[in-house]
């Protein structure tokens, strides 16, 4: 496996950052979990959009341009020899000293690039549906860190993981401050009722996901289906007809149990069946190629 870190490609065993890395002693940096499928990389310009947004947000200074960022993604797939991948991008605030102060790390911002063969849930998970709980750990409120920012603080969405796999479960469902549906530890989520599909709106505290917005496109242009972002309660929830999570590891799946009660028939209901069919064939045809040459923009 080869890593990429600032401009250089290491072996895993040598792929190494300082303790004194400030992305290490707090957290201080943003990441972005991207997927390649079948020698493509799935929606690479929203997730280097969304990257940049989030620099921003967080007052740091990428370390090169966004297109070299482009560039080195494509080059570190390249270097692995993979067509199917989950790329894991992430941007520290670099070498400081131990305090909070970020005027010390005075070197550039760190890049690093991880291009991995990618874990997937079972085949069957997208028949039989997961099973959800809600977390006892509230979404961050949008006068925090707001989570639309992918930052490297992820202690909140780990802990609430952990509750679900306590729990027998797969996923958790994170209410904000007000008690509505946010997202859950690691995706998006939506409902349908009546044929009609709902989602969270980014004021309910989300990170905007990737698989979300083009979820949202697909369920327009191949159902017919505007979906209709708003508030709602984990109620909406529970007599949903149906419940599906998006994310790009995940891509688009059913939840079928949450907090002990069975949602509609208790397995993938039909429009979910159908959004996963219409993602996946999106997904195997689209995308920044990474092994024939990447026509100028
Ligand atoms: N919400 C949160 C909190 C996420 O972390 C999503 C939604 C979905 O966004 P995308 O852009 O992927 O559609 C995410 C991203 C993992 C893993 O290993 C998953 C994510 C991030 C990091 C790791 O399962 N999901």
């Amino acid at each position: 496996m080869k890593i990429y870190i600032d401009g250089k490609f290491y072996d895993k065993e040598d792929a190494k950052i300082s303790v004194f890395d400030h992305g290490v002693l707090y957290g201080d940096g943003i990441f972005e979990g991207i997927r390649a499928y079948n020698g493509r990389i799935f929606r690479l310009d929203d997730h280097l959009a969304r990257l940049e947004d989030s620099a921003n947000a967080i007052l740091l200074k990428l370390p090169i341009p966004l297109k070299e960022i482009e560039k080195a993604v494509v080059e570190t797939v390249r270097a692995n020899g993979l067509k199917d991948a989950y790329i894991r991008l992430v941007v520290t605030r670099g070498v400081g000293d131990l305090g909070l102060d970020m005027r010390k790390c005075k070197g550039n911002s760190s890049l690093f690039i991880i291009a991995d063969r990618i874990e997937l849930y079972p085949e069957e998970f997208y028949e039989k549906g997961l099973t959800l709980v809600t977390s006892t750990i509230r979404q961050k409120g949008l006068d925090q860190v707001t989570p639309g920012v992918k930052s490297l603080n992820y202690l909140a969405n780990i802990l609430a993981r952990a509750e679900a796999t306590a729990a027998g479960a797969q996923e958790a469902i994170l209410l904000n401050a007000s008690g509505h549906v946010s997202e859950c530890s690691g995706d998006n989520i939506f409902f349908i009722k009546d044929g009609r599909i709902f989602t969270p709106p980014t004021s309910a505290g989300i990170l905007v996901g990737v698989t979300r917005n083009v979820v949202m496109e697909l369920a327009a242009e191949k159902l017919g289906v505007k979906v209709v972002e708003r508030n709602f309660p984990r109620y909406d929830l529970y007599s949903a007809d149906e419940v599906f999570l998006t994310g790009t590891g995940a891509e688009v799946i059913a939840g079928v149990k949450i907090d002990g009660r069975v949602i509609g028939k208790g397995v993938a209901g039909p429009m979910t069946k159908q959004l996963i069919k219409h993602f996946r064939e999106y997904a195997n045809t689209t995308g920044t190629p990474v092994y024939e040459t990447v026509k100028a923009k």
